[in-house]
């Protein structure tokens, strides 16, 4: 261990602590704005020079202590270091905060607030690059980018994409896809986890909220949303609430405020998902069909196989995500249930992912002539419109879901966790092939957050081995497996983003790991306090079947709620 002294207090820390660590020991908050809990450590930023002995400056996130150390983080060097690189960075970054979508959330704006800067006093030389709007999910602002490269490591290490990386050198440095391609001519998947480790707002969500605004004032439009699994636990974030709260009644009324003329639930696709993959599963393995199968509602991930394995693509479910079930039955069920003409229902999703806005626009996502999704918008999005008719969400009572896409299970909450998709599988499949009552409904081996999971289970003598993968560069090692013919596994879950969608690119800013551990436990405690917790015992989905689609991977089903990716 080490002992030293950190603005005269002394301290003893393993040896290999960074001065950064340390000082937070001693609740000493080092400026920094390139650091992130998650991320490795980076020193590109510079803000966080502290100063050793009489006049040494050193990176504190970068610099491990030593014994006897004198380290000074307040002195008129310091400050006026720090100030200085803060300075510098500025005169390189727009100043137009109150036009920025992370206003108020931004780490720049803070550290300038914090050190009483309001302009640079240096040349503007902010350069001409032009905005990214290529792609429906995520825009790249080059000129607000402050090179901290965290949106490289969570895009090439996280996630093994390596569509972000650097290019040129000294006053040209930028961060860009390869020969500076726009992101919808690259492999990007739009996951957006970028946007979640951005410290500023170069490289965000598309924001969809006026397309909603535009909808819910049209008196001839019927306006429906859904509101995703993972929302619920997280979207309270934005208004006061610890993550992991549940705020389901409240969203619900607050949409309801907003003016949603009926407000519905992704848990019940997610339920009929699980009636349509669990008897998928089920075909493939009696008649020979390819395996081992993949889930298919995580959008990024079916972008990734798309883009770098199309030969595995056999292995993906042919079912639509829940969010594109519903639309599907939005148009078709629910229309004629209402007697409205499908081309007056304007459908909406509140989804955790940016993915899921490309998802909603792809060719493949329509029924009968009707886009099943007509739009998508994130949490963070959904959060600002909330605040912008100025709902007083904390105080909101809370309200119930709409009929008939209102009762759901606990099977179908859990989607929203790494895991839960082949947990809700699994309470279906074992109780429809062997005709018994689970004893226990928790499947506890593909819960948490390790990277990739597994776990074995007996149907009816016949052993079948799962796995679980998040974060891309853990489908790839599964995907490698099955290339290489060394992949023993039956089913399959691939969340896109680590720890599934509850830690989605479109979740509130500040979605670390332990933020995500907590939005976890939320979901499972839903999970465990509901009457029903699996998706074929749902008697709304059994009425829709006795009502409409007949039976699971009947004729209807085909048509509207399964699809094919091809390469
Ligand atoms: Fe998800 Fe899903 S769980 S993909 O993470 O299968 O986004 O929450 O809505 O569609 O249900 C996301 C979440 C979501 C779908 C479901």
């Amino acid at each position: 261990s080490c002992t030293l002294i950190i603005d005269n207090k002394e301290i003893t820390v393993p040896e290999g602590t960074t001065i950064l660590e340390a000082a937070k020991k001693v609740s000493i908050n080092i400026p920094t704005l390139c650091n992130h809990p998650d991320q490795q450590v980076k020193a590109n930023c510079r803000i966080c020079l502290v100063q050793v002995g009489p006049d040494k400056l050193v990176t504190a996130c970068s610099t491990p202590v030593k014994d006897g150390m004198n380290v000074i983080t307040h002195s008129k060097l310091v400050r006026d270091t720090q100030r200085g690189v803060l300075e510098l960075i500025l005169a390189n970054h727009p100043q137009d905060c109150l036009k920025c979508i992370r206003n108020g959330k931004c780490e720049l704006q803070k550290l300038c607030e914090m050190f009483h800067i309001s302009k640079s006093n240096l040349e503007d030389e902010i350069d001409s690059l032009e905005v990214d709007e290529s792609s429906p999910a995520i825009i790249r602002d080059h000129r607000k980018c402050i090179k901290c490269n965290r949106c490289i490591e969570v895009c090439q290490e996280v996630q093994g994409v390596g569509v972000l990386s650097h290019a040129h050198r000294s006053v040209d440095y930028c961060i860009t896809p390869a020969f500076e391609k726009k992101l919808m001519n690259t492999l990007c998947v739009f996951c957006g986890q970028c946007t979640s480790v951005c410290p500023v707002g170069a490289i965000y969500e598309k924001d969809d909220t006026e397309k909603i605004w535009h909808a819910l004032y049209d008196e001839n439009l019927h306006v429906i949303v859904q509101i995703a699994p993972a929302v619920r636990v997280s979207i309270g974030e934005e208004f006061g609430f610890d993550p992991g709260t549940k705020v389901t009644g409240k969203v619900i009324a607050a949409l309801r405020r907003l003016g949603f003329d009926k407000v519905f639930d992704t848990n019940f696709t997610a339920d009929l998902t699980i009636m349509e993959e669990g008897h998928e599963l089920i075909d493939r393995i009696k008649n020979g069909g390819t395996l081992p199968m993949i889930t298919s509602c995580s959008p990024g991930w079916i972008n990734y196989i798309e883009g770098f394995y199309p030969d595995l693509l056999d292995h993906i479910s042919t079912c639509k995500s829940p969010q594109q079930m519903f639309g599907a039955l939005s148009k078709t069920y629910y229309a004629e249930k209402m007697n409205i003409d499908p081309s007056q229902i304007f459908t909406v999703s509140i989804m955790p992912c940016t993915a899921k806005k490309y998802e909603a626009e792809r060719k493949e996502m329509s029924s009968y002539g009707y886009r099943d999704v007509d739009a998508v918008l994130t949490t963070r999005e959904l959060a600002r419109m909330i605040k912008s008719a100025s709902i007083d969400f904390a105080n909101i009572n809370e309200e119930d879901f709409d009929d008939p896409f209102g009762i759901t299970t606990g099977a179908a909450v859990i989607f929203g966790a790494t895991g839960g998709v082949m947990e809700a599988a699994l309470r279906t499949v074992y109780e429809v092939v062997t005709d018994n009552e689970l004893e226990s409904l928790d499947f506890t081996e593909v819960r948490g957050i390790e990277g990739i999971k597994e776990a074995e289970v007996d149907l009816n003598g016949t052993p079948i081995k799962v796995a679980v993968a998040h974060g891309l560069s853990n489908a790839r090692k599964v995907l490698e497996l099955i290339k290489q013919g060394k992949c023993d596994y039956t089913f399959i879950e691939v969340m896109c983003c680590p720890g599934g969608c509850i830690g989605g690119g479109g979740q509130p800013i500040g979605s670390t790991t332990e933020v995500k551990e907590k939005r976890i436990e939320g979901i499972y405690d839903i999970d465990k306090n509901m009457k029903l917790r699996k998706s074929h015992e749902n008697p709304a989905i059994r009425k829709l079947y006795e009502e409409f689609l007949g039976e699971p991977l009947g004729k209807i089903s085909h048509k509207i709620l399964h699809t094919h990716y091809s390469p």
